[in-house]
C-alpha cells in the first residue's frame, strides 16, 4: 500500500470559515441604522443593496480536485485589497469605491449570432450552473501573480445555453456601462464599456470557467461581482469582471486594452516568460503577499490544457 505524501503546498487549503456569516450580519445591521437616516425611496434601495446575496446557500461550491496550485493561496484579504478594476480608479487600492457596484438586479444578455437571443436574470443563471471550486494562478500582465480558489462553471456551460450559430467565430464580453456607479467610467477618453474577446475554440476549452465565487462565498464586488471570467493560461487583462453581456460574431473583439494601446496589447496575449511586454520583462513575476519572485511558465503552466489551440497559428500574436 501507498502512503501518498504531500508536498506543503499541495495540501488542500481550509475552505472559508464561518466568518463570513458574521461580516454580512455586521452588514446588514450597519446598513439598516443608516436606512434610518435616509429618505424613504433612497432608505428602501440601500436595505435591497444590504440583503444577503440570494446565491448564498451555494457556497461553498465543492472542489475540482484535478487543479492543484504550486504555491500556497493567496490570502483573501490580500487579494481583495490589490486589484485592477479601472471602472473604479486606476489604483491597485479600489476596495473601497468597487462597494459602489450594485449587484442587484443583474442582467446578462446573450445576443449576435445564436439561435435565440435571451436576457437571464444572474440567479436564474447561477441556480441552473453547476458549480464546483476551482484552484487556479492568475498572472497580471504587469509581473505580478496570485493564487486564487475560484468557484463557478465551466464557459462551456455558457455556451450550450446559449447555442452559437455555426457562423460565430468568437465571443465577445462587456462589463457593465453606468458612470454614476462607477467614478472611472467618467473618464470619457478611455474606451469603456470593458471588453474582452476569445475564440469559440477558447471559450470551449476546460479551463475557461465563469467566476461566481471566491474563498468559499460569493465572489467580492472587487474582483468582479457577479460575473467575471478566469482564463489562467492568458495574462489577467483578458479576465473581464462584472459581465453583463455575451455577444457571439464572427469580428475579432477589439479590447479594452487593445483600444488604449495596441502596440502593448494584442488579442491573443498568452503567456510567455520569453517574449517581454514593449517596457518590461516577463520572465519571473512577483507572488503578491509571499514576498517572492519565481521564473514565469509558458502558458501560465496550463500548456497541457491549451497549448493545442494555437497550432498552425504560429504566425499570430500569441504573446501579447
Ligand atoms: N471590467 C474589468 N475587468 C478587469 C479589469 C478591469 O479594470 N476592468 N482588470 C483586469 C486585470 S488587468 C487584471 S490583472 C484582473 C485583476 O483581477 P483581480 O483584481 O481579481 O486580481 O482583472 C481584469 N479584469
Ligand atoms: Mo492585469
Amino acid at each position: 500500500m501507498y502512503v501518498i505524501r504531500r508536498r506543503g503546498w499541495e495540501i488542500p487549503e481550509r475552505l472559508a470559515t464561518p466568518e463570513h456569516l458574521f461580516l454580512d450580519r455586521r452588514v446588514v445591521l450597519a446598513g439598516g441604522a443608516a436606512a434610518l437616516a435616509l429618505a424613504p425611496a433612497a432608505a428602501l434601495a440601500q436595505r435591497v443593496a444590504d440583503l444577503p446575496d440570494p446565491t448564498k446557500d451555494l457556497y461553498p461550491a465543492k472542489r475540482n480536485e484535478a487543479f492543484t496550485l504550486d504555491r500556497p493561496i493567496t490570502e483573501e484579504k490580500i487579494n481583495t485589497n490589490y486589484n485592477n478594476f479601472y471602472e473604479f480608479g486606476s489604483s491597485k487600492y479600489v476596495g473601497k469605491a468597487a462597494q459602489a457596484l450594485k449587484l442587484r438586479p443583474w442582467t446578462v444578455k446573450i445576443d449576435g449570432m445564436v439561435e435565440k437571443v435571451q436576457e437571464i436574470g444572474i440567479d436564474d443563471l447561477i441556480r441552473q450552473m453547476p458549480l464546483e471550486e476551482r484552484l487556479y494562478r492568475h498572472r497580471c500582465v504587469e509581473a505580478w501573480s496570485m493564487a486564487i480558489p475560484w468557484s463557478g462553471f465551466p464557459l462551456a456551460r455558457l455556451l450550450e445555453l446559449a447555442k452559437p450559430l455555426s457562423s460565430a467565430k468568437y465571443v465577445r464580453m462587456e462589463t457593465f456601462q453606468n458612470p454614476s456607479m462607477a467614478p472611472g467610467q467618467k473618464q470619457s477618453w478611455l474606451p469603456w464599456p470593458y471588453v474582452e474577446g476569445l475564440t469559440m475554440a477558447e471559450a470551449a476549452n476546460d479551463l475557461a470557467f465563469l467566476v461566481t465565487g471566491t474563498y468559499g462565498k460569493p465572489v467580492s464586488k472587487v474582483q468582479g461581482a457577479p460575473l467575471r471570467l478566469a482564463v489562467p493560461w492568458k495574462y489577467g487583462f483578458k479576465s473581464i469582471k462584472s459581465i453583463v453581456r455575451f455577444n457571439f460574431t464572427d469580428q475579432r473583439p477589439k479590447s479594452y486594452w487593445e483600444a488604449l494601446q495596441a502596440s502593448e496589447y494584442g488579442f491573443w496575449a498568452n503567456v510567455n516568460p520569453q517574449v517581454p511586454h514593449p517596457r518590461w520583462s516577463q520572465a519571473t513575476e512577483e507572488l503578491i503577499g509571499l514576498n517572492e519572485r519565481r521564473p514565469t511558465l509558458l502558458f501560465n503552466g496550463y500548456g497541457e490544457y491549451v497549448a493545442d489551440l494555437y497550432k498552425g497559428l504560429e504566425k499570430e500574436r500569441l504573446w501579447a
